[in-house]
């Protein structure tokens, strides 16, 4: 049903695949929608196709739009991320009142919605930067939603962004996040930690594929299974759905056909940067990031086809072992994925001051977004056990599910390396629990160097204070 006069609770401007369905969402949760698009097209398709949902009101001006809301006003913008973001906001500023809502929906960088919330609150506006994960389908049914922004803002959009979002036990998969840009950084790392969890399906895959010379369609019975157990997540589950998935016109499996060249919008490349920014090592992810820049390589990958292998060891023969012990190397270097995305969050929230609570993104991540997974309860339990854990896998859930798996994990790596696989993310996963947990590395060499060549000065593992060698002089060491 729509209606010309009638006061919205929420304006939804931006109706485009994730806007529509999410207006929609609100409107089947009882809420009147006020409806806005810059072309005005996209609000009638959405009003033909989908009015009858439950009450809208359409408006095309933003005048008439932002009239439509009762106060204090609530508009979720769901515009392309960037500069359309700024200029929406800007025209919503301009007609908008002191205490009124302006909700970004869209993935804007976490720095732009600091910035972004800084300029609204000069003018007496509140401004949620929102993350919003599950895709189409989540933005209809039920997403994860991570909101920041003021906490007075939550009292009162709180109820509605909780209604519509995916819940799980009960419990809703959206929570308030922390102050200005620290809901889109979390939307940030939950997909780089996307990335990463799918480099490493795609590896197993490619082990499956290439190691045990296994179908599509059986690899895809492999994931089936799987998804019964520790690693049961959307992410397994749809890609046992697209492994079977035959291709119409060649009677192949789709994934046969389909060209090997990874995209990507540029979350996880964010992700990465803004790591390296807090000096965080996510390896998982930065190697999944590379791993699609690489795929999509064309040109140099082409040129690089017959470059010498060296000579390759025997496939396993043992299937069924090493199949086992491929899912055990995945979990583990999942564990370590995810660890390393939380110690992420744990250094943007002291950078920022943002207070963040990891078992609180635990809990919401577990319905709506792209990461749900039934490991995500068991991350939950371990930050609600110790929210000061030093590490993820530090945990004695996860430590001891890394200690079971560790021998397959390392058979894995090995058998790869020897196949001349390319498992950069199972591969580098390994490396960074061997370091976490060596007694001594190699940083003493380099710090040794450094203060060769540049006198940065050492530490001593006996004494305090800060260390130089002359080492141009008589190589005596003296305090710094
Ligand atoms: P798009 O990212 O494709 O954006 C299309 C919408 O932006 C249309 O409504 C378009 O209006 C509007 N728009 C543009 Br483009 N420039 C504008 C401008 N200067 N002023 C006003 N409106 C403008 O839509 P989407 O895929 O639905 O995604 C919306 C947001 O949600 C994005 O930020 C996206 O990153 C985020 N997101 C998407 C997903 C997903 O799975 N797709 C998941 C999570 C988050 P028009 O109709 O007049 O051209």
């Amino acid at each position: 049903m729509t209606s010309s006069s009638a006061i919205a609770q929420i304006g939804v401007t931006g109706l485009a695949v994730m806007g529509s369905n999410i207006a929609r969402n609100f409107a089947r949760h009882g809420y009147t929608v006020a409806l806005h698009n810059r072309s005005v097209a996209k609000t009638d398709a959405l009003l033909d196709a989908h009015g009858d949902e439950g009450e809208f009101v359409r408006t095309e001006t933003i005048e008439e739009f932002v009239g439509a809301l009762e106060k204090p006003r609530r508009v979720l913008i769901m515009v392309k991320a960037g500069e359309a973001t700024d200029a929406v906001i800007e025209e919503l500023a301009a007609v908008m009142e002191p205490g009124d809502i302006i909700i970004d929906g869209g993935n804007a960088l976490y720095t732009d919605t600091i910035r972004r919330e800084a300029a609204m609150k000069a003018r007496g506006l509140n401004f949620v930067g929102a993350g919003i994960s599950g895709g189409e389908e989540g933005a209809l049914n039920g997403p994860a939603i991570m909101p920041g922004g003021p906490k007075e803002s939550y009292e009162s959009l709180g109820p509605l962004l909780e209604s519509i979002s995916a819940k799980v036990d009960g419990v809703p998969c959206c929570t308030h996040i922390g102050p200005d840009g620290s809901g889109h950084f979390v939307k940030m790392v939950h997909n780089g930690i996307e990335y990463a969890d799918m480099q490493l399906i795609g590896e197993a895959y490619h082990l499956l594929r290439d190691a045990l010379g296994f179908d599509a369609a059986r690899i895809a019975e492999v994931f089936t299974e799987w998804n019964s157990g520790d690693l049961e997540s959307y992410l397994v589950e749809i890609t046992a759905q697209v492994l079977q998935q035959v291709d119409t016109k060649t009677g192949k499996p789709l994934v046969d056909v389909i060209v090997d060249a990874a995209e990507q919008k540029g979350t996880g490349r964010w992700t990465v940067k803004s790591a390296l920014d807090l000096g965080v090592p996510v390896t998982g992810i930065a190697e999944a990031v590379f791993a699609r820049a690489l795929s999509g390589s064309r040109g140099q990958r082409k040129a690089a086809q017959g470059l010498a292998s060296g000579t390759l060891a025997e496939k396993p023969t043992d299937a069924a072992r090493f199949t086992e012990d491929i899912r055990r190397a995945l979990y583990a270097s999942k564990i370590v994925a995810y660890a390393q995305g939380f110690d992420q969050i744990a250094a943007g929230s002291a950078e920022y001051d943002w207070n963040l609570r990891p078992g609180d993104l635990a809990t919401i991540w577990r319905g709506g977004c792209i990461i749900r997974a039934r490991f995500l309860n068991r991350i939950k339990d371990a930050y609600e056990e110790n929210p000061e854990l030093p590490s993820l896998i530090l945990a004695p859930y996860f430590r001891e599910a890394i200690e079971q798996a560790v021998d397959s994990w390392r058979r894995v790596v090995s058998a790869a390396v020897q196949l001349g696989i390319p498992v950069p993310a199972f591969a580098s996963s390994l490396s960074y629990y061997d370091a976490l947990r060596a007694e001594r590395l190699p940083a003493a060499l380099t710090q040794a160097q450094r203060d060769f060549f540049g006198a940065h000065t050492y530490e001593r593992v006996d004494a305090d204070g800060k260390f130089h060698t002359l080492w141009s002089g008589d190589r005596s060491e003296i305090a710094a």
